[in-house]
């Protein structure tokens, strides 16, 4: 069977995260895959995730199946987290949500789930989007299309070729829209973008699916999601895929979760036999670790101020260190204007470097960003700014 099988290259990201583990520069500096560094370049264990893992430890009385659509209490904690307490969609259950093996589960799930409820539709993603999510829905059967979203001589949205893409979607496909932070650009829409694309969305019938990996990443637990409450405050159907990969540091927990949103409550729970359905054919259904942590938290008072703080620190990281990378580039007086990178949301900056750019910076200095410019942020500290800012000031004059 295997003997004439072809060999397909891996994920770029995952294989730049091997070239900077094996580089020897002791002054390497890794700005490749999206996973939050603090200031000494470490991906900590959040000290909330300690505390409710001490708790778990001591109470946890069984380690059972959870069932396909997983912790009975972390959809409704989730939702409340999105929507805010007593939305409309959470009194009228209008929304129900299953728990799923990281974000990237919930892709897989909402995909297996098009296919399944309307074998016809298509997917719409930005350009550039998260390559993850072309693999996902191709291996779920969907067809994926993009519409344009980078301008690249403005470094800003490409609002109106977007939305004139919009107009042009056929009635009843799904367009993916990241809620904050988008990846890899991290240029998201303003409040008064995001009311023209939802007014748009709901007018074209479209079913948004919106990606939120990184609620509490670029503003604040509110503010990440103005473009998620508002289109789901016009379009009656949505699905929602939610990541606490960044905002809760588990990563390797593999907790997520999707939500369905319909325009009446006997239809949310027919289609929720059919999420649990696709769950049921794929992986049975989740590992329980991650949702027991995230439940304890947000439904304990201290540990969910404990657990805010943490994350307005790692936000406010992240904006200090865009802040100091636009002004330490500037007093070397750099020939570009990098300005821009201080207005991006969340860990990643398209930061306009060419791929001649970015090789230059591996090659000569052991810095690695991804070759379309993507640098994550969360990668730069006080120890390595300095040297950073010299090898992009460098790297621009070749
Ligand atoms: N969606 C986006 C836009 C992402 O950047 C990521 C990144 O990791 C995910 C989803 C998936 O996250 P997870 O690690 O929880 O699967
Ligand atoms: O874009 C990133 O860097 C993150 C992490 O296959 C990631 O979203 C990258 C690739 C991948 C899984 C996660």
């Amino acid at each position: 069977m295997f003997e004439n099988v072809k060999e397909i290259p891996g994920d770029a990201l995952l294989a730049l995260m091997v070239a900077f583990k094996n580089d020897p520069n002791p002054n390497k500096i890794d700005l490749g895959v999206g996973v939050y560094k603090d200031d000494t370049g470490l991906t900590p264990v959040l000290n909330v995730v300690k505390k409710a893992e001490a708790f778990l430890l001591e109470n946890e009385v069984s380690k059972g199946y959870i069932g396909a659509t997983g912790s009975p209490e972390l959809g409704p904690l989730l939702q409340k987290l999105m929507l805010g307490d007593n939305h409309p969609l959470i009194t009228e259950s209008r929304i129900a949500t299953a728990q799923t093996p990281g974000g990237t589960g919930a892709l897989r799930v909402a995909g297996d789930l098009i296919n399944a409820v309307n074998p016809a539709a298509r997917i719409w993603v930005s350009d550039p989007t998260w390559s993850n999510h072309f693999h996902v829905f191709a291996g779920a059967g969907v067809e994926v299309r993009t519409y344009p979203y980078y301008d690249a001589d403005q470094n800003g949205l490409a609002i109106d070729a977007m939305l004139e893409a919009i107009r042009q979607i056929p009635q009843g496909d799904v367009i993916l829209l990241h809620a904050s932070c988008h990846n890899p650009t991290g240029i998201d829409p303003t409040a008064e973008q995001w009311d023209q694309i939802s007014t748009l969305v709901a007018e074209r019938s479209l079913v948004p699916l919106i990606d939120c990996a990184y609620q509490g990443f670029g503003e604040g637990l509110e503010e990440d999601v103005y473009g998620l409450r508002t289109l789901l405050s016009q379009c009656p159907e949505a699905l929602i895929t939610t990541s606490c990969s960044k905002n809760f540091g588990l990563y390797n927990e593999r907790i997520g979760a999707l939500s369905l949103v319909t325009e009446k409550a006997e239809h949310c729970q027919r289609a929720f036999t059919q999420v649990a359905n696709c769950i049921r054919a794929n992986y049975s259904n989740p590992p329980a670790h991650g949702a027991a942590i995230v439940t304890t938290i947000l439904s304990d008072h201290a540990l969910r101020q404990q657990w805010e703080q943490e994350l307005a620190d790692m936000r406010q990281r992240i904006q200090r260190m865009r802040n100091e990378l636009v002004s330490s580039l500037q007093s070397l007086n750099c020939n570009r204007d990098f300005t821009f990178i201080a207005q991006q949301k969340g860990m990643f900056s398209y930061s306009g470097l060419s791929k001649e750019e970015v090789l230059y910076l591996r090659a000569h200095f052991g810095i690695y960003a991804v070759e379309s410019g993507r640098i994550n942020i969360a990668g730069i500290n006080d120890q390595n700014i300095g040297l950073l800012s010299e090898a992009i000031h460098q790297a621009i004059q070749q």
